[in-house]
Formats: C-alpha cells, sequence, structure tokens
C-alpha cells in the first residue's frame, strides 16, 4: 500500500497539513481551503487514500437497490434543477401506489435490499399518499430498506398536515409517523449549499441550511441515520463550500455528544449537472474538480464513516479513481434515475452486480455488498440475510 511517507514532491505549503493528516488531528477551515487552492492536487487525493485506508482498507461497498421518483411535479423551481415540472407541463408525471407496489414487486425479485424514494414537492398529494406508499412497499417487501423523502419533502409534509407551525415538534411527529409505515432512513438530498446569498441566487424557496439540519437532527434523534449532500461545481465558492462541510461536521460532533442512536453515515458529494436546467449554460465541475471534492470531503468530514461517488453523476470511469481519493463506496444498481440524466435518451440508467464489482476489482478493491446501514449482505441469488453489525466499527 501507498504511504504519504513515500509521496515526493509535495507543495510545500502542505506540508503542515500532511502532518496533521497523518497524526490524525481535526483540519481547520484555512486548511479546506489551502486544500482547494494547492496546484498540488496528488497530494490531495493521496492524504484523502489514507484516511480511506485507515478507515476501510480494500474495502469498497456497493448495495443493490431501486431508485423511485414519485413524482416530478414540484412547488418549486429551482434553478439547478431540470427534473421538475408542474402540473400541465409536457413529462409531468405522479406514479400511482398501483405502479409503486410494482417497482417494489420488480425490486423483491431482482434481489434488492434498499428502496431509495426521492420525488417533487407534490402541491395536492395528501399526506396518507405518503404512508400507504411506504406500507404498499413493505406489503410485498417486508424486508426492504425504505430510505425515504429528502429533508425538503419531510417539511412540505409537515406544511400539508398543519404540523409545520410546530417547529421541530411537527417535524418530529411526521418523522414518527412515517417510521411507524416503514421509513428506515433518510437520504441526504436537497441540502445543496448551506449559504444564504447561494439560496437565494439559485434555489429561493426551498429550505435553508438550518431547516434541513434540524430535520437531520430530530431524524438522528428519533434513532434513524441519515446521508448528507453537497451540490457543488455551479456558483458556489469554494470557501462556501469548506463552510458547508464544516458545518456538517459541528452537527454530527453534537449528534454524538448527544448520544443520539442515529447520525450522518455517508457523504455525497453530488457534481452538478447542468443539463436542461437554467443554469445550462454553466458548465458544471471538471473531473479535476470532482476527484479534489471526493478527497477533500474525505478529509474535512473526519466524523462521517462513509463518502460515495455516486456512480450516475460521476461516472464508473471517474468513481473508479475516487476510490483512491477517499470514496470507499459506489451506490448501487438504481435501475431507473430521473432527478439527472447524463447521456441517456430515457432514464433507464443501471449498473449490474457483474459490472459494479468488476468495476471495484478493476480499481484494485475488495468489493462488499452492503444494506443501507453498511451491514454485509451474504446472498444466494435473490435472497439474501444480513449480519447484525456494520462491517467496520463506525
Ligand atoms: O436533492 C438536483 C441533486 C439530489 C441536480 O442519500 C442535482 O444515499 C446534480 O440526494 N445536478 C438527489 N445534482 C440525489 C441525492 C442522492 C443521490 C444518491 C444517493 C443519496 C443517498 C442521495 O440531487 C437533489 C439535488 O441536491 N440534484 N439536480 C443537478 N442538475
Amino acid at each position: 500500500m501507498r504511504t504519504m511517507q513515500s509521496i515526493q514532491n509535495v507543495d510545500a505549503s502542505l506540508q503542515k497539513i500532511v502532518d496533521k493528516v497523518l497524526q490524525q488531528e481535526r483540519l481547520t477551515k484555512e486548511d479546506g481551503i489551502e486544500l482547494y487552492e494547492t496546484p498540488d492536487l496528488w497530494t490531495v487525493c493521496s492524504l484523502a487514500n489514507v484516511v480511506r485506508r485507515r478507515l476501510h482498507g480494500d474495502v469498497t461497498y456497493y448495495n443493490i437497490n431501486r431508485h423511485i421518483n414519485y413524482t416530478n411535479i414540484c412547488a418549486l423551481s429551482c434553478k439547478f434543477c431540470d427534473f421538475h415540472r408542474k402540473k400541465d407541463q409536457d413529462g409531468a408525471y405522479e406514479h400511482s401506489l398501483d405502479d409503486i407496489k410494482n417497482e417494489a414487486k420488480i425490486a423483491l425479485d431482482s434481489g434488492a435490499t434498499e428502496i431509495h424514494i426521492v420525488g417533487g414537492l407534490h402541491p395536492w398529494l395528501p399526506f396518507e399518499y405518503y404512508t400507504n406508499m411506504l406500507d404498499a412497499i413493505h406489503s410485498v417487501a417486508p424486508k426492504i430498506h425504505i430510505k425515504a423523502f429528502t429533508a425538503v419533502e419531510i417539511v412540505h409534509l409537515a406544511r400539508i398536515t398543519k404540523r409545520g407551525r410546530d417547529g421541530n415538534a411537527g417535524i418530529s411527529s411526521v418523522l414518527e409517523d412515517l417510521i411507524a409505515h416503514g421509513l428506515g432512513s433518510l437520504p441526504g438530498g436537497g441540502a445543496e449549499v448551506f449559504d444564504d446569498r447561494v439560496h437565494d441566487e439559485v434555489f429561493r424557496g426551498k429550505i435553508g441550511g438550518k431547516q434541513w439540519m434540524d430535520v437531520h437532527r430530530v431524524a438522528h434523534e428519533l434513532g434513524i441515520n441519515s446521508n448528507a449532500t453537497m451540490l457543488y461545481g455551479h456558483i458556489e465558492t469554494r470557501e462556501e463550500r469548506v463552510n458547508h462541510m464544516l458545518l456538517l461536521r459541528e452537527e454530527q460532533d453534537r449528534t454524538e455528544q448527544n448520544n443520539c442512536q442515529g447520525k450522518f453515515q455517508t457523504m455525497i458529494p453530488l457534481p452538478f449537472i447542468p443539463g436542461v436546467s437554467e443554469l445550462s449554460h454553466l458548465p458544471g465541475p471538471s473531473g479535476i474538480e470532482n476527484l479534489r471534492t471526493i478527497a477533500i470531503s474525505r478529509l474535512m468530514l473526519d466524523n462521517i464513516p462513509h463518502v460515495k461517488a455516486f456512480w450516475i453523476m460521476q461516472t464508473i470511469q471517474m468513481a473508479q479513481h475516487m476510490l483512491e481519493c477517499g470514496a470507499n463506496d459506489i451506490d448501487g444498481t438504481v435501475v431507473w434515475y430521473d432527478i439527472t440524466k447524463v447521456s441517456t435518451e430515457n432514464t433507464h440508467q443501471e449498473c449490474s452486480t457483474v459490472d459494479l464489482r468488476r468495476a471495484i476489482y478493476d480499481a484494485g478493491f475488495k468489493p462488499v455488498e452492503r444494506d443501507t446501514v453498511y451491514r454485509p449482505v451474504t446472498r444466494e441469488g435473490t435472497s439474501w440475510e444480513v449480519a447484525e453489525r456494520p462491517i467496520t466499527a463506525h
């Protein structure tokens, strides 16, 4: 295994950070900015690799899952998003509960361990649609883990059930209802960039960083895990990205201090994909910026155990490189994914288990199938079992 000691020609201004990482000291905001500004990308990536290997050795996780985007009808019009539609607009859709049940049956038959559900803020669907959706999935696939609804959707559900005015108590009561109907964890979406300037310019009308964090805090207090994302490479500065990471790190510290049963499991940096969004004139981040951001996420977020290179947005080829730059997870088989489309005519975006495992082996790592909460999966074809505990002690 390569180590930092064997790396030559390190940018001298990084030496202090190299020492800190080797001694397992926490990095500061200034360190994060330095890691973004140095031309010495390879030291940044190699440092992230040291941390990644310290935490996970040569293991890389993947999972067998299916995404369901139940509706693209959305009350919001975020400028970066080319998924949302208004009710009467071409291409607007909402899935019926029968459609969702059918997807769950297909997920069951394909041996999936997870269904990941995200949708727009539909103005008229009642709260029962969401609880019935969870019930419908578990009625056909009782063992499957349902990771569903971003913090933005949870706040929307609090509003439509008139619990929004109760602040975190309202959020808590919505989450309790959803958990009672089978919600297993929260995905990391909707975080975008925790910054008022970026919020006002690009996703005004959507919840801001404080409310996003409140929802995840309440989820952790209720004992379920969640993930975190950062949508980067549009109008935000690199300093704003580092601030975003620091806010997540502070929140995870608080989660640990308060002995919550839930926590942030995984950080997923999401590169902005221009598509036909209102920001389609922007180029999106380069491959090099993507490597750097994965690496810096690994280095700054010392208390979040996993960093995911979501292959749908990073591409499988880049995700392979990212495994040497801090990432230890590439996500799943996915199948249908409507939120971003890189180069396909429709939204069928699937990677078979064979291809996921081969991509991980090719990159020099050991593929391990996990469930949503990082328990190793043993399987025979489409039937599977999970171990009691996560494979690593995090
Ligand atoms: O919330 C929207 C982002 C998110 C674009 O928790 C865009 O395991 C790039 O959060 N370019 C949804 N990103 C995806 C997400 C996610 C994905 C995989 C795994 C997990 C997890 C979570 O996608 C949205 C938004 O932040 N997004 N539009 C775009 N044009």
